[in-house]
């Protein structure tokens, strides 16, 4: 009976009407092409099982995920088997070469007979899935049994994303995340496919990852946090398993060591890494640019190749995030010096670098050795000259994109916002939304851009409920500006999408804002 069930696009309430049977499921980030197709939906029932098509290990890792996702709130087996295309009642996970996917895209057909996801990678079976979440009712993602019916509307959808680099940022240093916390985030992102988590590992109020060479700064560095509070630190052992656990989903974990300046918890912690050999006090404020590495000492050489050394070791990606934001106590010069010195120690350990955009002032290395991430404030329609933009292009080096006052998730959303800064103004939904990487500044074009990411910065932030209450739903936008074409692009249809997010960010525990500019379901 529950086969013949109408079909039910996710987030509908109450009883189907007729032509609900062609409304297009709302998903977030849209993907590149979406049909419904006439015919009966399929529905998941006790009966439904998981078959993945070859015993490739990653790809019976992603059905295994998928069950792991469905089972709690259907409460049904959905166990995982090998077996061929075309087996009845059941999702069908594909790895197979197609064409036109890239390395990252999938094909979901969804009939009457079953679900397929088809991939050249298991990125892509990852993706498929992602969508498959969305297309099922919004209730799929409680962590208790709910009553079906399980239905998913008949499609067929093609997809891949329009940019390689679609990131998330935490800053685990203003205030520190937990082990947890920093899993739980990386479950809230996957949803988006999002493949980047950029961990803010430094700053002045503090140093959170253990480096075996120089101890001190985490145990000491580490100790406290914004506010004063106890602060705290990854040992190697437990940032492996935020790795591991990111690989899982498919996002590769960037490191940042902030350089030159935001380095007081550094200062801190050795003496000698200070200019004048004295060790400045701790930090629990909230000012930025007061502190700066010794630019003139070897030591400072020495410690860097160590401490990005580790992480290198400690990093299955290719990129070390070297920070490079706000060097105000450190002269131009120097900076240049600085930067100049470091780039070198990056590559040295098999990594290519990454640095806010000030890092485009010095002699950085063209393509891939080099990223510079923009957080300058654009209009977000009309093309602004950016000086540091356009170094960065001239010098062959691609950006990441993440304009203050439109991809910035620590800015309120307005006056009233419980937490968040306002210096890049306020963030709304719409605003967060409304811009495009090849719109914003004057001479960036499609090919310089690897990607867009969302920072969150925790002067304000406390805990994980915190930080969700900033991303969503703006990081849903942010995901879509990354993934989904460019054409076609409108608040007023995207913001019927957003609706269809809030009852299952209800049914994750997810803390998000509901904000008056989205009509939520
Ligand atoms: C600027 S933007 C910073 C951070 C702050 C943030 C607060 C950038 C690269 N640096 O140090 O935490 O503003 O929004």
């Amino acid at each position: 009976a529950l086969a013949t069930a109408s079909p039910l696009i996710a987030g509908l309430a109450g009883p189907v009407r007729a032509e609900a049977a062609t409304a297009t499921p709302r998903i977030i980030p849209a993907p590149a092409s979406l049909r419904t197709v006439p015919g009966r939906s399929f529905a998941l029932t006790r009966a439904t099982r998981i078959v993945v098509t070859s015993r490739s290990r990653d790809a019976v890792g992603v059905a295994t995920y998928l069950a792991g996702l469905v089972r709690p709130s259907t409460g049904y087996r959905l166990p995982v088997v090998t077996g061929p295309a075309g087996s009845p009642h059941a999702i069908t996970l594909s790895l197979a070469p197609a064409s036109g996917l890239g390395t990252e895209g999938y094909r979901l057909d969804v009939t009457g007979g079953g679900v397929r996801i088809q991939a050249p990678t298991a990125a892509g079976l990852f993706y498929g899935v992602q969508t498959l979440r969305q297309l099922l009712p919004a209730k799929v993602e409680a962590r208790s049994v709910r009553p079906g019916p399980w239905t998913v509307p008949a499609v067929h959808i093609s997809d891949r994303p329009r940019f390689g680099w679609r990131g998330a940022m935490l800053d685990v240093s203003r205030h520190f995340f937990t082990v947890a916390e920093t899993k739980r985030y990386i479950d809230e992102i996957s949803l988006y496919k999002i493949n980047t988590l950029h961990l803010h590992l430094s700053d002045d109020q503090g140093w959170r990852i253990a480096i075996k060479s120089w101890p001190r700064l985490a145990t000491y560095g580490g100790s406290t946090e914004v506010g004063g509070g106890a602060g705290g630190y990854y040992t190697q052992a437990e940032y492996q398993d935020i790795v591991a656990y990111a690989r899982k989903h498919f996002i590769t974990v960037v490191p940042e060591i902030d350089t030159p300046g935001h380095t007081n918890a550094a200062l801190a912690s050795y003496a000698d890494l200070n200019c004048d050999g004295k060790a400045p006090p701790l930090y629990t404020g909230t000012e930025v640019g007061f502190s700066s590495l010794c630019v003139d000492k070897d030591l400072t050489y020495r410690f860097l190749d160590d401490v990005i050394g580790e992480l290198a070791r400690l990093t299955p990606g290719s990129y070390v995030h070297i920070g490079g934001d706000e060097a105000h106590s450190t002269p131009l010069a120097d900076y240049v010096k600085f930067i100049d010195r470091v780039q070198p120690l990056v590559h040295a350990h098999g990594k290519n670098m990454v640095g806010w955009n000030e890092i485009a002032q010095a002699d950085v290395k063209p393509g891939p050795a080099t990223l510079a991430q923009n957080w300058s404030i654009a209009d977000g329609t009309t093309p602004v000259d950016d000086p540091l933009a356009t170094a960065a292009v001239r010098k062959g080096v691609q950006l990441v994109l993440s304009p203050a006052n439109h991809a910035y998730l620590d800015m309120q959303y307005d006056k009233d916002s419980p937490y968040g800064l306002h210096w890049a103004g306020y963030v709304s939904v719409r605003k967060s939304y409304q811009w495009d990487p090849t719109t914003i500044f004057t001479g960036v074009t499609e090919h310089d851009v690897r990607g867009v990411e969302a920072p969150i910065w925790s002067e304000t932030l406390t805990d994980l409920h915190e930080v969700e209450y900033m991303a969503f739903p703006r990081l849903a936008g942010i995901a879509e500006i990354g993934w989904s074409p460019r054409q076609g692009r409108s608040w007023e249809e995207y913001r019927t999408r957003l609706a269809a997010q809030g009852p299952r960010w209800t049914a994750m525990g997810v803390n998000f804002y509901h904000s008056p500019e989205i009509a939520w379901d």
